[in-house]
C-alpha cells in the first residue's frame, strides 16, 4: 500500500517516517516531491483547520490516502505567537529562531514558557473521511540556540520532561517519544493499523 505525508518539510518526513516505521513495514510512505505536488496553500486559522485542508487536498489530487501534519511553537509571553503562523514568522529557520529569541530578549525565565503544538489528519483519497489527533509538547524557550539534531525551532526548545537538553540535543527517538508530533501519531495509530488490516490504505 502507498501512503502519501502531504508535507513540503523534509524535517518532519524524516520523524513521521521514523515513527510510523514499524507499522508501515513492507509499505511506502511518498512524499509530495515524489508525486510532484505542491504543498497547498494554509489559510486556515488554526492548526487543525491547516491540517485537514492539506491532507484532504493532497488526497484528492494524489487519489491517495494522505497524512498532513500543521505544527508551531506557541509562547505565553506572546500571547501564543508565532503559532500557527511559526513557518512565516521570518524566511529560513535561522532567522525565525533569531526573531524568537530577541523579542524574549527582556523576558525572564519565569516568562519563558512555551509549547510546540501538532495536529495531524488523515483523509481518504476522496477527502469525505477524515481522521485527525493532537498534541502538545510543554517546555520554555531557551536564552540561546543550542545542539544540531532535528529542525526548525527545536535548537532554542526546552521540553518539561528533559529540562536540561534543547530538543535539537536529543536522540532524535527520544524526541519522537516526547515530541507533539510524536504524540499526535501515537493517537492516529490505531486507524492506521486498522485500514492497514482491513486492506483499505
Ligand atoms: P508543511 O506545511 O509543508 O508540512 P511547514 O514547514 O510549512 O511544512 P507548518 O506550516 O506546519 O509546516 O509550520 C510548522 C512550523 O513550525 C515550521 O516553521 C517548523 O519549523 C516549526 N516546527 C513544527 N514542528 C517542529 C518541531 O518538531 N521542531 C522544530 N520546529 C518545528
Amino acid at each position: 500500500m502507498r501512503l502519501l505525508f502531504a508535507t513540503g518539510n523534509a524535517g518532519k518526513f524524516v520523524e513521521v517516517k521514523e515513527i510510523l516505521g514499524p507499522i508501515l513495514a513492507g509499505h511506502q510512505l511518498l512524499s509530495l516531491s515524489d508525486l510532484m505536488l505542491e504543498p497547498p496553500e494554509e489559510t486556515g486559522r488554526t492548526f487543525q483547520e491547516n491540517a485537514a485542508l492539506k491532507a484532504t487536498t493532497c488526497a484528492v489530487a494524489s487519489r491517495l490516502w494522505a497524512l498532513a501534519d500543521d505544527s508551531g511553537i506557541c509562547v505565553d509571553a506572546l500571547s501564543g505567537a508565532p503559532g500557527v503562523y511559526s513557518a512565516r514568522y521570518a524566511e529560513s529557520d535561522d532567522a525565525r529562531r533569531r526573531k524568537l529569541l530577541e523579542n524574549l530578549r527582556a523576558a525572564k525565565a519565569s516568562q519563558r514558557d512555551a509549547h510546540f503544538f501538532c495536529a495531524v489528519a488523515l483523509s481518504s483519497p476522496d477527502g469525505k473521511r477524515l481522521f485527525r489527533a493532537e498534541e502538545k509538547m510543554l517546555g520554555r524557550i531557551a536564552s540561546s540556540a543550542r545542539g544540531t539534531g532535528g529542525f526548525g525551532y527545536d535548537p532554542i526548545f526546552v521540553p518539561a520532561e528533559s529540562p536540561d537538553r534543547t530538543v535539537a540535543e536529543l536522540p532524535a527517538a527520544e524526541k519522537n517519544r516526547l515530541s507533539h508530533r510524536g504524540r499526535a501519531l501515537q493517537r492516529l495509530l490505531p486507524v492506521l493499523e486498522k485500514l492497514l488490516r482491513d486492506g483499505d490504505l
